[in-house]
């Protein structure tokens, strides 16, 4: 089959798929079939229980005097009185039952193109019953789900129909030999413009758990957000470990438009005080009470929103790929009655590890166990905003965002004593969980370190300035031209300045990138002195973490005794509040590679730098044309 055909809906596309047979696990394979038609993990909604059971659907500006706020709609206990819910939920909402991975998917299928088709838009919507303009994909939120093989070659058709520019960002993936597909504005693309597309062609070479997102300034905290999930052969040998597989989106929320919420946090004197969420999401979806805000605040709010529902059967196995889709809270995340085994952090799969509670910071992403042995009944699944990590208390946020965990397919709130939190106290900081914790399952040593750069990481305010974000003495601000474009170019020109070593010359004063030569082994010591925590993302890379600490320095005496035989490596790391991390990758992906917090509102002030690696291959590049054209647009 041609990719153009593929493109043009002349073949077979991803939903067109007939689920194969897997050979590794043929004989359990008819159950599972239909177990998932029956008794699956059914991630399905609330909606409609309200309509079934008279719960009144009045449309009001807030404080209106709604008597059901906060509250799961009345119990149904199991009578199945639920109306079928994919005719209630609303067309703009994804239908959750789409993040179910289905078992019976090939992982051992020869590599085959899949295309997939994004197209961005604004509507008016309302996740949590608060109506608010919000970004969508296909037109709805959040996401639709991608899911291919690794070895798959996809081509993802990105179609803007904003009134603004966008990007999609495929995080985690190296995107080795296509730093152009790798969907960064101002690093590795100009904006896709308006009522134009862009299609991003790539291969796939890793497997796990990631996701994609706008990489525009702030916009995926606008809605443009998904997850991106590979399988792999090698999956085979935790598939034993359980019976469903299930993708889970959290995330913090605003109920206004980044945007409008970015001038006040970048005002001048403002002392990094970041805008703050004022509810949670899971699966895109939360209760929202209404009469939290005062009658006046122009919010029109619906009573009538719901939480994500999980139906476990008893004696079954589950996997929950969380996802941290948010722009700026930590979630601690739990199930009340039942422990969670960590198998798998930012893609790289860990030896279990036991835990009542996880911490998962943006953009981190953690494959969690648990077995559904417990009585049956329900449960709520926690994922607690950690809001002490917060500059200010919001006094609409509830901190406490739930789904609930039934395995009797009910929606009644869990009888609070049996549905029993874990007692060990919250975490008052942002940390990761300890990196000792994590322990790769397949070994890789990290190599001997080549070259060292120290930076340190700072947010300068002063009287009458605005609130930037700096490493070292640089506060990004996107170019025009992209780095990488300016990078090919000039290695092109044979303008010395783009083949140094070290900080480069070559570009404007708000660009820190740093040309590493081909091969070494690099290592960041990345020095906080911000009193808030940072989860850093390198793009391009998986890094090992070779050591890290809360306050004070690292030790350089313990420099040459570094645990070199499996340190654990991941993509997106938190650096405590006034902490450091050391973490180290091998200059071997040629491109120009962002290193960037991921708190949406600190890459926005400017919290980013760069790497420019391989030379020798970019020296040889010719940017595609799709590419350069769309930094002509106006
Ligand atoms: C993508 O959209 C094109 C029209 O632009 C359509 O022909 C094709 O079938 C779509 N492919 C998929 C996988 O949805
Ligand atoms: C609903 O909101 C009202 C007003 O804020 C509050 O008094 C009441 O306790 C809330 N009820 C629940 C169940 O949260
Ligand atoms: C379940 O529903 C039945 C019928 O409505 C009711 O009699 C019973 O009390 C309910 N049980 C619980 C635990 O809510
Ligand atoms: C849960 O109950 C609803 C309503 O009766 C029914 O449509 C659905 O199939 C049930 N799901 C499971 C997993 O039993
Ligand atoms: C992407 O989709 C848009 C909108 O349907 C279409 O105009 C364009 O031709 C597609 N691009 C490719 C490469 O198929
Ligand atoms: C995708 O990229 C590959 C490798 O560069 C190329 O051969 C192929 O033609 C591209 N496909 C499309 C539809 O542009
Ligand atoms: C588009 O960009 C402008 C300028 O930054 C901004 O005011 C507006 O809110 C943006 N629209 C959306 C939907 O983000
Ligand atoms: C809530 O009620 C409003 C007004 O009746 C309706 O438009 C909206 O679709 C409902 N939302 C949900 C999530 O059911
Ligand atoms: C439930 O499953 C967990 C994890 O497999 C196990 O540690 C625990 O002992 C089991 N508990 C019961 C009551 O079977
Ligand atoms: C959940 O755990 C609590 C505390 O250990 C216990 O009291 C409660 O009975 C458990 N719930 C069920 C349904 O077994
Ligand atoms: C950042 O600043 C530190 C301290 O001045 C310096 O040692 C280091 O070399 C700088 N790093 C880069 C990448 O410029
Ligand atoms: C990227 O490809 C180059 C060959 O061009 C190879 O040497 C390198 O190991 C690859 N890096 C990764 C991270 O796959
Ligand atoms: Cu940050």
């Amino acid at each position: 089959m041609k990719e153009d055909e593929l493109l043009h809906g002349g073949g077979q596309t991803q939903e067109a798929e007939k689920p194969l047979a897997t050979t590794t696990r043929k004989s359990r394979k008819p159950f599972l079939f239909i177990g998932t038609a029956i008794i699956f993990v059914v991630l399905a909604l609330a909606l409609g229980l309200g309509l079934g059971l008279g719960l009144k659907h009045k449309k009001a500006s807030v404080g209106g005097g709604h008597s059901s706020n906060g509250t799961s709609p009345n119990p149904t206990n199991g009578t199945g009185e639920s109306p079928d819910i994919s005719e209630n939920i609303p067309s703009w909402r994804r239908n959750p039952l789409e993040y179910n991975l289905d078992m019976s998917w090939d992982i051992n299928a020869a590599p085959t193109t899949r295309v997939f088709n994004l197209t961005v838009s604004e509507i008016q919507a309302a996740p949590d019953g608060i109506l608010r303009p919000l970004l969508v994909i296909n037109g709805q939120f959040p996401g639709p789900l991608i899911r291919v093989n690794q070895g798959d070659r996809v081509l993802i058709n990105v179609t803007n129909q904003l009134s603004n520019g966008t990007s999609m960002h495929w995080h985690g993936l190296y995107q080795n030999g296509t730093n152009w597909m790798d969907g960064t504005v101002g690093v590795t693309q100009c904006a896709i413009p308006p009522s134009d597309s862009f299609l991003y062609n790539f291969t796939v070479e890793q497997f796990g758990t990631y996701w994609y997102h706008s990489h525009f300034a702030t916009q995926y905290t606008d809605g443009l957000v998904g997850p991106f999930i590979v399988h792999s052969p090698e999956e085979s040998k935790i598939q034993e470990m359980y019976d469903y597989d299930q993708v889970v989106l959290l995330q913090d929320y605003y109920h206004n438009l980044s945007t409008t919420l970015l001038p006040g946090y970048l005002a001048s004197g403002n002392e990094n005080a970041e805008p703050l969420p004022d509810n949670g999401l899971i699966q895109g979806t939360n209760f929202f009470n209404c009469s939290s805000y005062p009658p006046d605040s122009g919010y029109i709010c619906d009573q009538n929103s719901t939480r994500a529902i999980f139906n476990v059967a008893q004696g079954k196995r589950y996997r929950f790929r969380l996802i941290n889709t948010g722009a700026f809270g930590e979630f601690q995340v739990s199930i009340d009655n039942h422990t969670i085994q960590v198998i798998e952090a930012d893609a790289t799969l860990v030896q279990p590890v036991t835990v009542s509670r996880l911490p998962i910071h943006i953009a981190q992403r953690y494959s969690i166990l648990f077995h559904a042995n417990q009585t049956a009944t329900n449960y709520w699944f926690r994922a607690h905003m950690n809001d002490l990590c917060f500059s200010a208390e919001n006094p609409v946020l509830d901190t406490d965002v739930r789904a609930l965990v039934t395995y009797t397919n009910s929606t009644s709130d869990p009888n609070p004593t049996q549905s029993v939190d874990w007692s060990y106290a919250l975490d008052a900081s942002c940390e990761d969980l300890s990196t000792s914790d994590l322990v790769p399952y397949d070994p890789l040593p990290a190599p001997q370190v080549d070259i060292t750069y120290p930076i340190e990481v700072s947010f300068q305010i002063g009287n009458y300035a605005l609130d930037r974000a700096y490493i070292n003495s640089t506060t990004w601000v996107p170019p025009t031209v992209p780095t990488l474009n300016q990078a090919v170019a000039g290695l092109h020109a044979n303008d010395a300045n783009f083949s140094t070593s070290g900080v480069s010359t070559a570009f404007s004063a708000s660009q820190l990138v740093v040309d590493v030569p081909t091969y070494k082994v690099v290592d960041v010591l990345i020095n906080s002195l911000d009193e808030g925590a940072h989860p850093f993302h390198l793009h391009g890379h998986q890094f090992w973490i070779m050591a890290s600490g809360s306050r004070g320095d690292f030790e350089w005496n313990s420099y040459p005794t570094l645990n070199l035989t499996n340190p654990m490596r991941r993509d997106t790391l938190t650096v405590d509040a006034f902490g450091w991390a050391l973490i180290r990758f091998k200059a071997d992906n040629p491109g120009l590679w962002a290193l960037h917090c991921h708190i949406s509102w600190h890459m926005e002030a400017g919290l980013l730098m760069q790497f420019q690696t391989r030379d020798d291959i970019m020296e040889g590049w010719t940017l595609p044309s799709d590419v350069l054209a769309l930094c002509d647009a106006k």
